[in-house]
Formats: structure tokens, C-alpha cells, sequence
């Protein structure tokens, strides 16, 4: 019988990458309150809507909890035994019949947020020995996961602001006034910009809408969407051109200064000015401002990724950093010193193996693999396509490409066409529906959590842990166990494997490979946890500030890191570099050949005419991505999924605030309710993406009920940054029509 007594609990937030520390006020079971936590060393008491709705995610009736089979086209509740033994009884027999690649995974993005999910999904995909590895990652940061990788020489150091102590911030395509920071853990973003201007600092937004963000900024540029590549080269061409190059610190540990200023000689700001949309004399300002100022960090984010010319973007926000001697400095674009899980801290200080990428080809497209994974876009044709390694069975983990995906309908039809599909989720929604089995993941309240990859770029060094805020029920695993059952199911080891041995064979590899001589003694002092805590423990204590196993006595251990109120501070960012450098040569590569080569691209396109109408996205500070719709105290309030456009093109266009519009594009159409904004660039519309939940089959009640539309359903699949792989999802052409009524 669970108590009536009132307890505390605190928990990271696990819906978005901002991390808050919250504190839930727990009564017997139930939740009865949700705040921010004061004491958290990390976010200081800050929460937003999200973080309250964890007891809506909870309690939701329609969050699955049992498995569902597919039983002549109907689901039905099932058992885990029967779940697993229904995949025992499919999956083997595909494999064998046509090879480890007929099976695809796809990871979406609550995976980064889920520690059984992140470090458990390698042991399926290692498992299952297939090449179709896809994942929300190329519908995202996958090119400036590239630019870094070239830069620097691993996939996840990336520079962030160091907000706290700088002078001028300029933020292109990104929103953290709502999105509270990609790829930039920042907490209280609002909170953290306020104080740096009320300092004297100032902040710079480029976004072809004026946002939240740009409307609390110093300043605001409208660019034209898809065009940030002219507007940094002209910046990275002034630099150069007016003899503002400082490198600083930096100077003995950058290669390719040379190759960049060839490269840009021909990019004046004056020939960029028409393609971007933004004056030559303003992009000659932005540049000698960054330069002047003795602190400053360029940023860029979704809008500069999710673009033809996403890697070539993030690059040159780099390079910009780098050539004001930003790069590295307090105040400017710092990395931070994870502490455990950094491949950046691991192995020998400042020299590595770098990145590379197209070790291998999509069997379509030809599209080269990136981090492994291939681009999501050429899902729906691996699919669709018959030959030998055509895919025709799908594991789809936390994620939701139907909506989230480019040509939505296109790959509803593949995963109907699949022989069987596998969903790790918690909704019977727009993409499990396609399923044979779904297999419930769980409530974040029930699981322990540790970040994996996100103090990797926070604006902050510490180190948190959060304990399992509620029990789970005991027929229930953790999803690390299920993953790792899967993993046995395709290794011919069987659903009934004894998942708590194979975890410990297989963190017994790990170790050995890591720990080398050490490894028997590591183990036995490990010998106490299993799963991912016994991984977090590992990391930690083995990473920067870590007891190394009694060596470093001082050091941390999850032990310490569980009993610190609020985590432990690991204190600002501090230079870095050359010691977490891991490319081949130790020093920053500045002018990595494949970019270099990728300018041609830009050079045919300078001419390119603006279409008359292109769609951006937009998100919202009561939504995360497709799967929050239906957490009622979300859902409340005005009808968020409504097409933004600038009143010259309403009136143009016939179009009426509250009215609907038919939006197509390549041949498809959705029809979206219209709002006449202001804050639009003319030319641009913004839709939000992630609505559309009027498809059939679905068990998400409240989202039906306000089901929008699905922005991705008129995007172009084929369209894509041919260096990363990833996705254009901005800047799109479309025609706009009014219906009438
Ligand atoms: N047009 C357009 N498209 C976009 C974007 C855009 O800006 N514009 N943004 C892109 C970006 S940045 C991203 S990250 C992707 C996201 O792409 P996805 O990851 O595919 O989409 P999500 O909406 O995050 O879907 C998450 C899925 O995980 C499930 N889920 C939630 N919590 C859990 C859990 O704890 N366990 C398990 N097992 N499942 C869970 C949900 O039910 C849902 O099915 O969308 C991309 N798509
Ligand atoms: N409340 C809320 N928070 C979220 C999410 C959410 O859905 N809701 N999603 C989470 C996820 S998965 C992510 S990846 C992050 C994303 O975090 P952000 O990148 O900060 O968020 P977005 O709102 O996608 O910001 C992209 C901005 O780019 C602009 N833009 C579009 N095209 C262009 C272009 O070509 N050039 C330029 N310069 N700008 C352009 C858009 O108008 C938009 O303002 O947010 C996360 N946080
Ligand atoms: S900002 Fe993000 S991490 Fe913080 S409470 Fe909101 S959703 Fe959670
Ligand atoms: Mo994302």
C-alpha cells in the first residue's frame, strides 16, 4: 500500500534539451505538483509549460502500457512474453531469409533523452548487423554534427555561446526563447539574454520571421529562407577584405586560414547581398561588430541545418568564431568538458582519428552514410524499392517519421508495404499504427535518468542524476531490457534470454576494450549495479573529474553525484583547445576539402530567382515536435496550428486571418488555417510541424480533437544537403491558395 504522505522528488526534465532540474511533490503514487527546483546547480529553479505536463504524460489514459499485436488488421492487448515471442516467431526468418540489411531501425528524438534508449539502441543495431540505420538526426543537427566532426574530430563538439559572460551574440535560425536551446543547453535562455543586455550586452537575430527571440533582441534581419550561406561567406569575405582576422590564442592550433581566404575571395558582401536578401553594408557591419567586440559567439541552429547548404552553414558559423578569435574564449563559443561519455575527453589528449563519412553508400540514392546512419529521407525508397537488400522489416524506436519526416504520405504507403514492423513506443500514433507489435516504453517518472549527450554542449560544466521518480510495475521492463531482448532475438539467442546476464557480458567487452589490464578490477567494483547505471557509474568515474577507481580519492562517482542536492557544479566553460581536439592533425581543421569543394553549389545558385512563396517552420512553447498534442494542459488554449503570412501576401492572395488556405506542393496539398502576421519576411510562410493527428487507427484522443495538418506531408523527400544527408525542411516553394468558407 503506498503511502498518503507528501514526498519530494526531483527529476531532470527529459523534454527538451534545456535539462531543467524539476521538483515533484509525490502523494502516495500520484503527482500533485510540479515546480522548478530551486537548488538545481544547473537550471536554477527554471521550468516552462513542458516540464509541468510530466504528470499529464503520466496519467494519460492513451499512454500505452501493455503491448498491442496486430490481429487481422486489429490491435489487441498482449502479454510481454507473447510480444516477444510473436517478433521470435517473424523476425528470424526475414533475416535469414534475406540478410541483416532487410531490417531498417529508425531512432527519433525522445531517444537523446532516455539513457536505456541512447546507450541500449547500438546493442540492437550491432545485433541486427543491418546498414539501414536511419534517425531523426538527419531531419536535424546531422551537419553541424559534420562541420564539428571536420572541424574538430568528433560528432559532438560542438562550441556554444558562453552566454554568461559575453558582449554580442548573433543567433541565426534558431529560437530558444521557445525551443530553450538546441544543441546549447541553456536553461532559462529568456532569463540568461536578459541579463547579459541589461550588462550592455547585445544580441543579433537573423530569422526570415520576427521571433520570439528576435523580438527580445537588439536587433533583427530578415534573411531570405535557405540563403544563410551567402551571408556568412560575404561576413567570412569582410574579415579578410578589411583586414579583421585575429586569431588570437588560437593562431599556433588552426590549420587552413590560406584555403579560406581563397576560398571567399569571389563572395563579396556586395555579390551576396541580392541572393540573401540582406544589404551589403549590413552584412559588412555584422561582420566588424563580431570582430570589435572583445566577447562574442555566432550561433546558428535549425534554420541554418535544415537547408540545402546545412554543412557549408555550420561551418562557416565556426569559421567566423574561429577568424574573431572567438572560438575557445570566455565569452565566445566555448566547448564544454563533459563529464562522462565525451568521446572529447576519452583516449589521448589533442589528436585523434577525425570523422569520416561515406564508408559506405545508400543502395537507392546513393546517398553516403554519415555517423553511420544514412539520410531519412531515403527511407520510403529502401523500402519501396525491390532487389537485394530492399527493407522489409522495421524497428521504429521513440520515433515518428510519418509526421516528422519529408513526404509523410509517401512513407505511410512503404510502412504498410513492410512484412513487419516493430514500434518501441508509448502511442498507438500516426507511424505505430503501421506496426505489427508496439512494444510501450515508459513513463519518464518511472526510470532513472542521466544526460548522455547533452552536458557534452552545455552552457555549463556539472553533473546530475536523477533516481526513478515513481515505481514501475513489475510486468513492465525498463526499455534498456527490451532493447536488449530484441538484441537477443536477432542473435538467435531467443526472447527468453537472462537480459541481466547478457547486459553483463556485454559491459564485460566494454570494459575489457577500455580498461585494458584494469578491467577484472573495475568490474568487481561495478559488481553492486547493472543497466545504464552501472554504465553512468563507469563513465564517470573513468571521465575528467573522475575517482578513477580510487586514484583521484577527490574525484566523482555516481554515488557522490546521487547525494548532491541539486547536482554538482563543475563551474564555467574553460579553454579547451588543443586538448579536445581529435582530428588526425591536433589543430583545428579550418578548411576541411569537402567543404571547400561544396562551394561550387553555391556559386551555380548565386543567380537562383526567389520563388514567390516558400514555407518555414515554427515551433511553439507548448508543443515538443508531434507528441505532445495530446497532453490536455498543453492542448488548451488558442488553435496553434495556423500558417503565419505577411499581410503584402494576404492581400495578394485573397487570403483572411481565420480563413483556410490550400498549401502545395510537388503535387500534394494540405489545407491550413491562416493567421496575418507582421512577423513574417513577405515572400515567407510559417507553419508549425508535428500536427496532422486525424489519420486513422490512432489512440491519442486529445490531439484528435484539434488534429491540424501536416506540414511534412507537402514537403520534398528528394530534397536534401548531399554532404550530412539531412533534410530540407525550410525555404520549400509552395502556392497558396484561399478556399472558400
Ligand atoms: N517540417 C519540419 N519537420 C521536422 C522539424 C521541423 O522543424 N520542421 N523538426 C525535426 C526535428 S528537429 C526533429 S528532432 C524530428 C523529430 O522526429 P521524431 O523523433 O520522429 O518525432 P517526435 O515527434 O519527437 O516523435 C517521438 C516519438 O517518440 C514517442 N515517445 C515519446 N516519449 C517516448 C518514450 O519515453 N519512449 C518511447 N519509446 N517513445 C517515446 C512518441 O510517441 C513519438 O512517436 O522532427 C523533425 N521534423
Ligand atoms: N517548445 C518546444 N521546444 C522545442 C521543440 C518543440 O517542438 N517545442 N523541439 C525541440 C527540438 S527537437 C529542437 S531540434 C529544437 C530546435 O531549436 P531551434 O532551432 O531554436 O528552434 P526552431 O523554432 O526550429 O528555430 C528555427 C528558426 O529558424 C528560422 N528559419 C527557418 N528557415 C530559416 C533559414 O533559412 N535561415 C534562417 N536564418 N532562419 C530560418 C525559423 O523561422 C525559426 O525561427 O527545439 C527543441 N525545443
Ligand atoms: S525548458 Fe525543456 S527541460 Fe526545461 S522544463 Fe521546459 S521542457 Fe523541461
Ligand atoms: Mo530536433
Amino acid at each position: 500500500m503506498p503511502s498518503n504522505a507528501e514526498t519530494i522528488a526531483h527529476r531532470i526534465c527529459p523534454l527538451c534539451e534545456a535539462c531543467c532540474g524539476l521538483e515533484l511533490k509525490i502523494s502516495g503514487n500520484k503527482v500533485i505538483g510540479i515546480r522548478g527546483h530551486d537548488a538545481d546547480v544547473f537550471s536554477h529553479g527554471y521550468i516552462c509549460p513542458k516540464g509541468a505536463s510530466l504528470k499529464d504524460l503520466h496519467e494519460d489514459p492513451d499512454r500505452l502500457r501493455t503491448p498491442l499485436i496486430k490481429r487481422d488488421g486489429k490491435f489487441v492487448e498482449a502479454s510481454w512474453d507473447e510480444a516477444f515471442s510473436e517478433i521470435e516467431r517473424r523476425l528470424p526468418p526475414l533475416l535469414q531469409a534475406h540478410g541483416a540489411d532487410t531490417v531498417a531501425t529508425v531512432i527519433g528524438n525522445p531517444s537523446a533523452h532516455k539513457i536505456g534508449l541512447l546507450l541500449y539502441f547500438s546493442r540492437l543495431v550491432r545485433a541486427l548487423g543491418t546498414r539501414n540505420v536511419f534517425s531523426a538526426s538527419t531531419l536535424d543537427q546531422m551537419p553541424k554534427q559534420l562541420s564539428c566532426g571536420l572541424m574538430f574530430g568528433h560528432w559532438l563538439s560542438f562550441p556554444v555561446p558562453d552566454i554568461e559572460r559575453s558582449d554580442f551574440l548573433l543567433i541565426l535560425g534558431a529560437n530558444p526563447m521557445v525551443s530553450n536551446g538546441s544543441l546549447w543547453t541553456v536553461p532559462d535562455f529568456r532569463g540568461k539574454a536578459k541579463a547579459m543586455r541589461a550588462r550592455g550586452g547585445k544580441i543579433v537575430v537573423i530569422d526570415p520571421r520576427r521571433t520570439e527571440t528576435a523580438a527580445a533582441a537588439d536587433g533583427h534581419h530578415f534573411i531570405r529562407p535557405g540563403a544563410d550561406v551567402f551571408l556568412l561567406l560575404g561576413m567570412v569575405h569582410t574579415l579578410f577584405d578589411e583586414k579583421l582576422v585575429r586569431l588570437g590564442a588560437l593562431a599556433e592550433y588552426v590549420n587552413g586560414v590560406e584555403l579560406v581566404e581563397a576560398a571567399v575571395r569571389e563572395f563579396s558582401p556586395e555579390s551576396m547581398a541580392a541572393r540573401c536578401g540582406i544589404e551589403a553594408n549590413v552584412i559588412r557591419t555584422l561582420a566588424r561588430r563580431l570582430a570589435g567586440s572583445a566577447r562574442a559567439a555566432v550561433y546558428g541552429r535549425m534554420g541554418t541545418c535544415t537547408q540545402e547548404y546545412g554543412t557549408l552553414c555550420s561551418w562557416l558559423i565556426d569559421v567566423l568564431n574561429a577568424l574573431t578569435g572567438h572560438l575557445d574564449q570566455e565569452g565566445g563559443a566555448m566547448f564544454a568538458k563533459a563529464p562522462a561519455f565525451a568521446a572529447n575527453t576519452a583516449g589521448k589528449p589533442g589528436i585523434g582519428k577525425g570523422v569520416a563519412t561515406g564508408r559506405r553508400k545508400s543502395r537507392v540514392s546513393g546517398a553516403p552514410e554519415v555517423m553511420g546512419e544514412l539520410p531519412i529521407v531515403c527511407l520510403a525508397e529502401e523500402i519501396q524499392t525491390p532487389g537485394p537488400g530492399q527493407v522489409k522489416a522495421l524497428f521504429t524506436i521513440a520515433g515518428n517519421p510519418v509526421l516528422s519526416a519529408p513526404n509523410g504520405p509517401r512513407l505511410s504507403g512503404a510502412l504498410d508495404s513492410l512484412e513487419f514492423m516493430v514500434s518501441i513506443d508509448i502511442y498507438l500514433n500516426e507511424t505505430t499504427r503501421h506496426a505489427d507489435v508496439i512494444l510501450p516504453g515508459s513513463s519518464p517518472l518511472e526510470d532513472l535518468h542521466y544526460d548522455v549527450a547533452f552536458p557534452q554542449f552545455s552552457y555549463r560544466n556539472y553533473a546530475r542524476y536523477s533516481d526513478p521518480v515513481l515505481p514501475r510495475d513489475d510486468a513492465h521492463p525498463p526499455e534498456w531490457q527490451i532493447l536488449l531482448r530484441l538484441a537477443a532475438i536477432a542473435q538467435g539467442k531467443g526472447a527468453q534470454v537472462d537480459v541481466l546476464k547478457l547486459d553483463q557480458e556485454l559491459f564485460a567487452e566494454d570494459v575489457k576494450r577500455m580498461a585494458g589490464e584494469h578491467a577484472d578490477a573495475v568490474l568487481s567494483a561495478l559488481a553492486h549495479l547493472n543497466g545504464p547505471e552501472r554504465q553512468i557509474d563507469f563513465a564517470l568515474r573513468t571521465g575528467p573529474y573522475g575517482d578513477q577507481f580510487g586514484r583521484t580519492p577527490d574525484g566523482i562517482n555516481l554515488a557522490k553525484v546521487k547525494v548532491a542536492p541539486g547536482g554538482i557544479d563543475l563551474g564555467p566553460l574553460q579553454p579547451r583547445i588543443p586538448e579536445m581536439l581529435r582530428t588526425p592533425s591536433g589543430k583545428v581543421e579550418l578548411a576541411p576539402e569537402m567543404l571547400l569543394a561544396d562551394l561550387s553549389r553555391v556559386r551555380a545558385d548565386l543567380a537562383q530567382p526567389a520563388p514567390a512563396l516558400v514555407v518555414v517552420g515554427r515551433r511553439q512553447v507548448r508543443s515538443g515536435n508531434s507528441w505532445m498534442h495530446n497532453l490536455p494542459t498543453l492542448a488548451k488554449g488558442p488553435f496553434r496550428c495556423t500558417a503565419l503570412v505577411h499581410p503584402t501576401d494576404a492581400h495578394r492572395l485573397g487570403l483572411q486571418s481565420g480563413s483556410k488556405a490550400r498549401i502545395s506542393s510537388g503535387g500534394r496539398a494540405i489545407d491550413a488555417q491562416v493567421e496575418i502576421s507582421e512577423e513574417m519576411m513577405p515572400g515567407v510562410v510559417s507553419l508549425p510541424h508535428g500536427w496532422g493527428h486525424d489519420m486513422p487507427d490512432m489512440r491519442m484522443a486529445v490531439a484528435a480533437e484539434r488534429p491540424g495538418v501536416n506540414l511534412n506531408a507537402i514537403l520534398d523527400e528528394t530534397r536534401r544537403d548531399p554532404l550530412s544527408g539531412n533534410a530540407v525542411l525550410s525555404g520549400v516553394a509552395i502556392e497558396m491558395t484561399a478556399l472558400p468558407g
